[in-house]
């Protein structure tokens, strides 16, 4: 229990013993944990030290609050590895997951000039901009906008992209995926974002911009993806 004598001060001793009972079960998945009050009177300790362990562990993401019901211990974040050029759908299916898709978006444009110099293409050829919803298990996890030279994938249809696009790409297009180059970059969703993603602003969100290349060095895609920072951590194995 608490230890009002430690060094440590006691909200976040508190937080340790949520933690604690948030990974033996105690407080499953999405259940309601007691309130302020309740805890305040279990720990002996004051509702403003509870507020603070609570706001912590909110911020941390282990907790989400809903006005007028109280707060509820959030789902596990997904651990996306950031070392292997994988798919969206591969990544879902390794962890158990459904992957699903919507597709918003399906248009052939002129890419603006960025997005031209990154495809490696001059000014006359066109892409498909594409805007998917991707959902795990049916939850909304992140929204890719996407760009890919139509001369390279001249047979895309709206209906291969409810599915993989690397599936697509590999076992339809008949060609073969090399590399890519990824940039991360913290920010706070846009309105639009937050509503496709179904969570509340302001709200974190980890944009990330693959450009991908066929392993004879072209360039297939460049992706501007919004991934939940609610949902998701990012882990890459480092050696030296
Ligand atoms: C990932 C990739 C995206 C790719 C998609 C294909 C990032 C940032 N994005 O989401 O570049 O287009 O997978 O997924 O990792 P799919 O094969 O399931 O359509």
């Amino acid at each position: 229990m608490v230890d009002k004598q430690s060094a440590i001060p006691i909200y976040v001793q508190i937080e340790e013993l949520l933690r604690e009972r948030i990974a033996e079960g105690t407080y499953p998945v999405n259940s309601l944990i007691p309130s302020e009050r309740d805890l305040s009177a279990q720990f002996g300790v004051s509702r403003m030290t509870v507020r603070q362990a609570l706001l912590n562990l909110v911020k941390e993401g282990l907790l989400y609050r809903e006005k007028g019901r109280g707060t509820f211990v959030a789902e596990e974040k997904m651990e996306q590895p950031l070392n292997g050029l994988t798919s969206f759908t591969e990544d879902m299916k390794a962890r158990g997951f459904v992957p699903g898709t919507k597709l918003i978006g399906f248009s052939i444009v002129q890419p603006d000039a960025q997005i031209a110099a990154k495809l490696g293409l001059d000014g006359e050829a066109s892409v498909y901009k594409i805007i998917r919803i991707r959902y795990a298990d049916n939850t909304p996890m992140a929204i890719e906008r996407s760009f890919l030279p139509v001369g390279l994938l001249p047979e895309l249809t709206e209906e291969a992209l409810q599915g993989s696009l690397y599936a697509y790409i590999e076992q339809q297009a008949h060609l073969v995926i090399g590399q890519a180059t990824q940039r991360m970059e913290a920010a706070l969703a846009k309105l639009d974002d937050a509503e496709y993603l179904q969570i509340s602003l302001p709200a974190a969100v980890v944009l990330i911009e693959r450009i991908s290349m066929l392993d004879d060095g072209r360039p297939f895609e460049v992706v501007r993806s919004t991934y939940r920072a609610d949902r998701y951590k990012f882990i890459s194995e480092i050696g030296r």
